[in-house]
């Protein structure tokens, strides 16, 4: 967080860069409040690494933070109301008169789809929850987002993030990383997906030059070094998917407490709880993850589960079932993948261990790793080791495809075009779309890249320099040229 002196120059805070964003941001708020903005509010997007889609089955996580972030230029107010304003024109203007006794009501347009300040009222909804409502000051916000939104890099956690954040520094309120983590997780589910809280602990917890191993109940993160050899590469498919616009994403959520309480049920275990996380049926069982994947071959053999055989295995009734277990935009649904998703879940969490393990072995084939600094950030690691993460990478994203199915057309060719130079990549975020994140020997990075522009971007039209299409082969200038013209 940022200060300025409430006069017209910026002042710069230790660690906060006083760049031009900042300085734009400043000037179209004082333009649009006639006032200058007292504090900044910075939250970063994330790529995770490893671990899809295994935060709200109670499963450990590897991401890391981003350089794109959503800043939000801020100011008291003294009436109770919020003004909201957004530096992308596309985002409209919202104002609200935040009553403590009434309920904030967030709800999507006429096809479901959420409205961007939705995120924003999320945020303050917590916040008003962790304040008990004593609201002492409204706020003026001004965002300007630079994370590509609805690409699997955390635009949304860091909006709700923002927006909780600084409507608890208006109010005087005080509470640490965990705590702001966990509201921030509890908050965005007024969106109305059910998330894990892997995107607003990372938001939160994130240190420079590191991966976080972010663990649950307690949330904890614990840095993991990564290979110094090797960089991150994350790479966009074009196609944006908006997790709370359909119930794909709750699809899986509850698809994956079904199989909880099945393998719970069906070993003849009771469970206190009536909703259980994968990770707390392993624990109830006391099995290893390897031991839970032969448990789901055993007790989910089919492929498709009907409402009523879950309700049968279960001895409940549909109302039961719906109440406990499913959402309101899952209510609906009739039939369940429980096999599939369960699979992925446990071998996702087995390969985010073997992943972790690879990164901080602190001897590689004979050969003594170093370390840099207190926390272990860098290391030396020999090539097997780059070759043993992306192969977890590559198999994260075959799961994910063909379990999960939560892949998309444009990720998989991104995936099929970088296998082609030998360098593993997976889908990153929830999915549908978005970007992949790809491991790439640093010596390779720039070749990478640019065979990215030629066989992805340029082909889908995104870029078509002279530069990129000389490069191309005839029948790729082909390819381009149908597309060009349709
Ligand atoms: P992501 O994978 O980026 O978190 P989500 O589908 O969860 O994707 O959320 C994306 C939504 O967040 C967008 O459709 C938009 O409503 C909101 N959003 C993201 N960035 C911004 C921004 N800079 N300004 C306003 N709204 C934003
Ligand atoms: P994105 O793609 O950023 O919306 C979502 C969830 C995470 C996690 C991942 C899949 C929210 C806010 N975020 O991320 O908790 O489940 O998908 O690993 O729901
Ligand atoms: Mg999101």
């Amino acid at each position: 967080m940022t200060t300025t002196n409430g006069n017209s120059d910026t002042v710069p805070i230790k660690g906060v860069p006083c760049n031009n964003r900042i300085e734009a941001l400043t000037k179209h708020f004082y333009d649009e409040f006639g006032c200058k903005p007292t504090y900044f509010v910075r939250i970063p997007g994330r790529v995770n690494i490893i671990g899809e889609h295994i935060d709200y089955c109670g499963y450990p996580v590897l991401p890391m933070a981003l350089e794109q972030d959503i800043l939000v230029a801020a100011d008291l107010t003294k009436d109770s109301k919020l003004y909201l304003r957004n530096i992308n024109s596309k985002y409209e203007k919202f104002d609200l008169k935040i009553n403590p006794f009434e309920d904030i009501d967030i709800k999507p347009d006429s096809n479901g789809k959420p409205f961007w300040y939705n995120y924003v009222l999320c945020g303050i909804k917590g916040g008003l929850e962790f304040i008990n409502n004593e609201i002492i000051h409204g706020i003026r916000l001004f965002v300007d987002g630079i994370i590509p939104p609805a690409s699997g890099l955390s635009s949304s956690s860091a909006l709700v993030s923002a927006a909780c954040l600084a409507f608890l520094y208006a109010q005087g309120a005080s509470l640490n990383k965990i705590e702001i983590a966990t509201l921030c997780a509890k908050s965005e589910r007024y969106i109305g997906t059910q998330g894990g809280g892997m995107d607003q602990a990372i938001a939160f917890l994130a240190e420079k030059y590191s991966a976080q191993y972010i663990t649950w109940q307690p949330l904890k993160a614990t840095p993991v070094a990564l290979p110094e050899e090797a960089s991150f590469v994350v790479a966009h498919s074009l196609a944006e998917a908006n997790k709370a616009a359909t119930n794909d994403y709750n699809r899986r959520v509850i698809e994956c407490r079904l199989a909880a309480r099945i393998l719970v049920t069906s070993s003849g275990a009771t469970a206190n709880k009536k909703v259980i996380t994968l990770c707390q049926a392993q624990n109830i069982l006391g099995k290893t993850l390897t031991e839970m994947v032969d448990l789901v071959h055993d007790f989910l053999p089919k492929e498709i589960y009907t409402k009523t055989e879950v309700c049968s295995i279960l001895s409940i009734d549909e109302k039961t079932m719906n109440n406990l277990y499913l959402t309101p935009n899952t209510s609906h649904l009739n039939e369940f993948k429980l096999k599939q998703r369960a699979l992925h879940v446990f071998e996702e969490a087995l390969r985010v261990e073997d992943f972790r393990k690879t990164c901080t072995q602190s001897t590689v084939n004979g050969k003594t790793a170093h370390t840099n600094g207190s926390n272990g950030v860098t290391k030396d690691v020999s090539e097997s080791t780059i070759v043993k993460l992306g192969e977890l990478m590559c198999s994260s994203h075959d799961s994910l495809k063909n379990l999960y199915e939560c892949s998309h057309e444009n990720l998989d060719r991104l995936v099929d075009i970088s296998r082609k130079m030998n360098v593993h990549c997976r889908l990153t975020g929830a999915g549908w779309g978005g970007c992949v994140v790809a491991l790439c020997p640093n010596d390779r990075v720039n070749e990478y890249i640019e065979m990215l522009k030629d066989e992805f971007y340029v082909l889908k039209g995104l870029i078509a320099n002279s530069v990129h299409s000389n490069r191309l082969t005839t029948s790729q200038r082909r390819r381009l040229r149908r597309k060009t013209l349709k």
